[in-house]
């Protein structure tokens, strides 16, 4: 046999069964989180090897954390970074603007511009996004939410380690996912997020909330918490997939350096779980999309007739599954359900202390 065909199927890529179970020879690293690479052939031929979903599946639902590099090319990433950050100037002169758990966090939801040439499925529906949303959510996940986080150089300050969500959410493996994607490469220096693997299912629900109205996390879950397994601010890779569920712990980070430290949040649910909030695109689009963008339900998307200016589209949340509950930016402040019955708005007037976050705890023994 000609030494070239013996390379060809080398020994070692032969499938290995332990028990009945498939060993898969997926690249990955890490263990707090895990970091999973696609092939190249992977990327070029937008087909997901069974190996891949099983490693993605299996992670996830162990950590409801997990990343995905390698899955976006690199050039659609940096053209929408350029354009948010010129963004960031104009928004950030927006009445509505806020910034998120106050202003020395330096950190905004910025919307990314929702024109047709920014408006791509490698990152919005990106074919191994789906294929794994598809498989841990069920068929047709609903995309319902686009936003991002811009964390503007000159951060000085933490969030509480906070949960999205604090409904009364079904006790099932998994109803909605955020996809964070980061527009660079991102560590602790440029104010990576902080996570908690693991806390997606670590505690009740409401054994772990600090308060009823948010879901900031007590400080002694999150000193217990950190001796089974530490918070962590990982290396991310420019254009990697975090799928997140929305459950984690976790919270943003100061970014220290001089550029700006972008990472969109896209949104995923479950169909039966029959979320209510919507997310606008534009009318221009709906063919394309629903054509194109194989795999997903549009139910959740509120198709807007002309061009859209997403800075000035206000923030609109509602993870719940309950109509009434959402909450909208208004120039007067928040608006929520409270709100909306009293007139009254509420202000992200929340303090971060260090009640908020994990300390290092003194070794008593020492
Ligand atoms: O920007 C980040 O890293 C996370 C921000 C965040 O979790 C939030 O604002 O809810
Ligand atoms: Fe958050």
């Amino acid at each position: 046999m000609a030494p070239s065909a013996v390379m060809d199927h080398p020994a070692e890529s032969a499938p290995r069964y332990v028990n009945g179970g498939l060993i898969t020879d997926v690249e990955k690293h890490g263990d707090n989180p895990v970091v999973i690479r696609l092939s190249d052939e992977e990327l070029q031929s937008g087909k997901t090897r069974p190996e891949t979903l099983q490693e993605l599946i299996k992670y996830f639902h162990r950590d409801g954390f997990v990343v995905l590099e390698n899955a976006i090319p690199e050039e659609i990433i940096d053209r929408l970074y350029e354009r948010m950050v010129q963004d960031n100037v104009d928004y950030l002169r927006k009445k509505h603007m806020h910034w998120n758990q106050g202003a020395a966090t330096g950190n905004v939801s910025q919307i990314p511009p929702l024109e047709p040439n920014f408006l791509s499925r490698d990152i919005y529906a990106n074919v191994h996004m789906i294929r794994l949303c598809e498989n841990l959510l069920g068929p047709k996940p609903e995309l319902r939410f686009i936003n991002s986080n811009v964390a503007c150089p000159g951060g000085t300050a933490r969030q509480a380690v906070h949960s999205d969500v604090h409904h009364n959410w079904p006790e099932v493996p998994a109803w909605g996912l955020v996809m964070n994607i980061y527009l660079q490469d991102t560590g602790p220096a440029n104010g990576v997020t902080e996570v908690w693997c693991g806390t997606h299912t670590a505690y009740p629900r409401e054994e772990q909330q600090d308060n009823p109205d948010r879901g900031w996390i007590k400080k002694d879950y999150l000193q217990g918490r950190a001796k089974v397994k530490p918070p962590v601010q990982p290396t991310v890779h420019k254009g990697a997939i975090c799928f997140r569920d929305l459950r984690l712990w976790h919270a943003g980070m100061p970014n220290t350096s001089d550029r700006h430290r972008i990472m969109l949040a896209i949104d995923y649910f479950a169909q039966w779980y029959q979320c209510p909030m919507t997310t606008k695109l534009p009318r221009a689009m709906k063919d394309t999309i629903e054509r194109e963008w194989e795999g997903i339900s549009t139910a959740g998307v509120e198709w807007v007739d002309g061009p859209i200016n997403s800075l000035d589209v206000p923030f609109f949340l509602n993870m719940t599954q309950d109509p009434d509950l959402y909450l909208l930016q208004t120039e007067k402040g928040f608006q929520d359900l409270k709100g909306r019955q009293t007139g009254e708005y509420k202000f992200d007037t929340s303090v971060v202390t260090d009640q908020n976050y994990w300390t290092p705890e003194v070794d008593q023994a020492a």
